[in-house]
């Protein structure tokens, strides 16, 4: 899988408006009611994660989700990631089109 380059990267983030791109890679921040509901969500996303083989590197503060994707193996953001990203966010923001 290979890298993509920054102006791919801007692009496809026009779909993907809960994110930003930095430091090779693409962060989320997400807030849920408290711990419990922020700890589901990240039990959901890890079956997701295994399902794709794929990784996040995350953080948990009481109810506050912080994500940051990429792809360690090529150096920097791929379409790996934004499938990740897409699988997130249908878990996070289940009521959005
Ligand atoms: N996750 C992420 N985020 N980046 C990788 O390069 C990666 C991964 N590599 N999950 C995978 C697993 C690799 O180690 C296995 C062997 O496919």
């Amino acid at each position: 899988m290979s890298k993509l380059s920054d102006q791919d990267i801007e692009k496809k983030l026009l779909q993907f408006p809960d994110w930003d791109y930095y430091d090779n890679a693409i962060h989320g921040e997400f807030e849920f009611e408290n711990f419990k509901d922020c700890f589901s969500a990240m039990s959901r996303i890890a079956f997701e994660c295994e399902a794709l083989n794929h990784h996040p590197d995350w953080s948990n503060t009481y109810n506050i989700l912080t994500i940051s994707l990429s792809t360690h193996d090529a150096n920097g953001v791929t379409n790996k990631d934004f499938k990740l990203a897409q699988a997130i966010e249908d878990i996070v923001e289940p009521d959005e089109e």
